[in-house]
């Protein structure tokens, strides 16, 4: 039995275990033509308590605007409801449970819809609100949920039309670290904004928005998975065998800082690069690591920070601020020693100001590639410590920020002191 299938069974007994690992495909990895059909990503799903409350500090703090929502109607969409948010090329969708999972004739609801209830529940209760489900959008839905359910990934649905006036999708869950899943989104010559069987919203103007005062946002640039103690390993060669993904590449030194914040992180990425989902662990360090912090209010592992990238972070981290939103401030020392370092670089020339950067507390990270921009908000998306939101603009880089781990992990040091869970360990 692979050490993939015990940390990832989600408490199955052995035989099925072997059962699938007969079915594995002897360690070969997925043929070239499967790893190719994986896009992009395609949408967040945040389970909550309130979808329209989710909906609207996305709308009023981050320039999102709703696109679509799944309401309860006579004959579907009894268990679960949802609004669907995008800005750019970022889409999240907010689930709410109508009801408590327990089989209730009262209630007119179908066997898929009973199960959808039961998970998002599940996860509410272990978890609080947090990212439930990590779309990808891919072109062939079968073909890659066959291929990982054979090499041990945990079957969620099976690959399933959908269809309106849009047109169809398929769409494949698999389950992967904590409670978390995977969906596997196809378009077949689907039209529609979201997906079928959502009802449509035309209210494209967002609060505040005119033109001088929208937030822009690109795409989704990455996903951290926060694990506990022993499941790195596990996690990473799930990502590889199951799902096809490799290991990215980069500059970025984790080890450096593990003194301060005591974390492992390894990158695992799909072929385009498009979807990138570091996996961090924590590490013996002198202090509690923020990623232990995660895992005991998160009660296990699940997904740590969602970075959205812009083109522009003056004007998106510019207007966050005017609506209220706070950022992670760093020392002003970062920018005396930054600018040191900048002394020396001779790489893609700097489009934005430093003064200007200081004044809204950006980062700044550059190698011979070139810079990236990056910033932290502060507060976390649900009540406890947990999932919160990077902002990046890339101008060549294709790293995470290196440069900046001591300084950063610091300045979250010192938040996690202020909640009392800062600890040195003995
Ligand atoms: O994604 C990254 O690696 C950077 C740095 O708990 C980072 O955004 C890593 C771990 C963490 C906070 C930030
Ligand atoms: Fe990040």
């Amino acid at each position: 039995m692979s050490s993939s299938c015990l940390s990832l069974n989600g408490g199955r007994d052995l035989e099925s275990c072997e059962r699938d690992a007969e079915l594995r495909s002897h360690n070969a990895p997925m043929p070239k033509h499967i790893r190719d059909s994986y896009l992009s990503f395609f949408s967040v799903r945040f389970a909550c308590a309130n979808p329209k409350a989710l909906a609207h500090y996305h709308e009023s703090k981050m320039g999102f605007h709703t696109i679509a929502r799944r309401e309860m109607t006579k004959d579907c969409n009894r268990g679960v409801c949802s609004e669907v948010v995008g800005n750019g090329g970022v889409t999240f969708e907010f689930l709410g449970p109508l009801m408590p999972a327990v089989r209730n004739d009262k209630f007119s609801i179908s066997g898929a819809e009973f199960e959808e209830l039961k998970r998002v529940n599940n996860f509410l209760e272990k978890h609080g609100e947090g990212v439930i489900d990590v779309m990808f959008e891919v072109t062939e839905c079968k073909k890659i949920y066959e291929w990982a359910v054979s090499n041990g990934a945990i079957s969620i649905m099976k690959p399933t039309y959908s269809k309106d006036s849009n047109g169809a999708v398929l769409m494949a869950t698999i389950h992967t670290y904590g409670d978390v899943q995977h969906t596997f989104v196809q378009k077949c010559e689907y039209s529609g904004p979201y997906l079928p069987g959502y009802t449509l919203l035309n209210n494209k103007i967002p609060l505040n928005l005119d033109k001088d005062h929208d937030v822009p946002f690109c795409e989704i640039d990455h996903c951290v998975g926060n694990q506990d103690w022993v499941q790195m390993d596990s996690v990473c060669n799930f990502y590889h065998k199951a799902l096809g993904f490799h290991k990215y590449i980069t500059d970025d030194d984790y080890n450096v800082v593990t003194e301060y914040s005591a974390l492992e992180t390894t990158v695992m990425a799909s072929e385009n690069d498009r979807i990138k989902m570091p996996i961090t662990m924590p590490a013996v360090g002198k202090r509690m690591s923020q990623v232990e912090e995660y895992i005991r209010y998160n009660n296990g592992p699940g997904v740590q920070h969602i970075a959205l990238r812009t083109d522009s972070i003056i004007k998106t981290v510019t207007e966050m601020r005017r609506r209220g939103v706070e950022f992670i401030n760093v020392s002003p020392e970062y920018y005396v020693d930054l600018k040191q370092r900048l002394a020396a670089y001779k790489g893609t020339p700097m489009k934005e100001s430093l003064e200007e950067l200081e004044r809204l507390s950006i980062l700044v990270d550059f190698n011979n590639d070139g810079y990236l921009l990056q910033l932290f908000v502060k507060d976390h998306i649900s009540a406890r410590p947990t999932a919160f939101y990077e902002i990046i603009q890339r101008e060549g880089a294709r790293g995470f920020g290196g440069g900046n781990f001591r300084a950063l992990f610091e300045s979250i040091e010192r938040e996690q002191e202020k909640r009392g869970n800062l600890r040195e360990q003995s």
